[in-house]
């Protein structure tokens, strides 16, 4: 990518890496091309958002078409972040999000016994992530939405089974599947440098079932046939083997700041109901969370927190800290 892209650009290109239908798809490059710096160093690339915004138009005009791309499978986003359980059969996805949530979905020792996204919350401290189990990705089958689900997360946790000999492969076959597609597994989210429709979405490493005898073999084997380069956290779902130090990373992963909203009259805000935002976001961002009125009529806010005096006034440009307490006047 070019440098010296803006930050409003980096969001749309963010927006545009999870957008999961056309619609959305061409709403965020329209975006991107406004907010992209005009130069030289931009040519190639004003050139394909142009080139992707003609092409999704006609797409969208052609009758019957619309809509062609969206998966038809899609799950509203919850609490501080979207997180994906994914890998092949009887990995422990569901096991762990048993472990993990309230959640229910069924664990069982027999392949596709988990058919369609199965969402749970996981507390952390006082906010809650989104965990989602998934069907196995296998070198033969993926299910149709798999890939938006993929790119439209904040994490990827690809599960691997250190309980079977076949566990090492079945983990470089989601990985192989995938790489016939342009949805990948990174370090990092980002979209690709020379092609913004190639998607990496950031993903752990979660070798499982580390209770079972051979499991520390196969993960010698795990390591030496794919030299992953992603964080590795190895547990065990069931036993509750090191979950809490993946329970943090996944919190740190998403990279949010809690901020708490209290009315003017009240003494305390409500310490209940941290809502989160991104970090390095502006207050208009909690603003917009807590309702959209209050961005229209904003006037300032008082802040209280731990890089500010009390009370301190401010006005929407002001970037949140976590755990800072604010009063939204209007
Ligand atoms: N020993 C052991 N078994 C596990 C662990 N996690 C899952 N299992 C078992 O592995 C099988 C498959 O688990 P499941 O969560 O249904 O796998 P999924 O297909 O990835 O959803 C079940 O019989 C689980 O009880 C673990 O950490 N240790
Ligand atoms: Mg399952």
């Amino acid at each position: 990518m070019p440098a010296n892209l803006t930050a409003q650009y980096l969001k749309a290109e963010e927006q545009y890496r999870r957008a999961q239908s056309p619609d959305e798809q061409l709403h965020c490059l329209q975006l991107m091309l406004r907010e992209l710096p005009k130069h030289k160093g931009t040519d190639k690339l004003q050139a394909e958002l142009k080139q992707k915004i003609s092409k999704l138009k006609k797409e969208l005009a052609a009758p019957g078409k619309a809509g062609k791309r969206s998966s038809g499978v899609r799950l509203p986003r919850q609490g501080a972040g979207s997180v994906l359980l994914l890998g092949g059969v009887n990995s422990g996805k569901s096991q762990l999000l048993v472990t993990l949530t309230q959640a229910r979905p069924e664990v069982a020792p027999y392949p596709f016994s988990t058919r369609e996204p199965f969402p749970g919350m996981m507390p952390w401290e006082d906010v809650m992530v989104q965990l989602v189990d998934t069907p196995p990705v296998t070198m033969d089958y993926m299910e149709s939405y798999m890939q938006g689900l993929i790119r439209s997360a904040d994490l990827v946790l690809l599960l691997v089974d250190l309980g079977s000999d076949d566990g090492v492969e079945q983990c470089q076959d989601v990985l192989d599947k995938l790489a016939t597609t342009k949805t990948r597994l990174a370090r990092q989210s980002s979209l690709d440098e020379n092609d913004i429709g190639l998607s990496y979405t950031k993903t752990f490493l979660v070798p499982n079932k580390v209770d079972l005898p051979e499991a520390p073999e196969r993960l010698e084997l795990l390591r030496e046939l794919c030299p992953l380069e992603f964080p590795e956290f190895v547990i065990s779902a069931q036993q509750g083997t090191q979950l809490e130090p993946l329970r943090d990373a996944i919190y740190q992963s998403l990279d949010v700041v809690r901020v708490y909203s209290k009315l003017p009259h009240q003494k305390e805000p409500d310490y209940d109901r941290p809502f989160t935002v991104r970090r390095g976001d502006s207050l208009l961002e909690v603003a917009q969370q807590i309702h959209k009125d209050y961005v229209q009529n904003f006037k300032f806010a008082r802040v209280w927190g731990s890089q500010v005096h009390d009370g301190t006034i401010v006005k929407g440009d002001y970037l949140v800290n976590d755990r800072d307490v604010v009063e939204l006047h209007q």
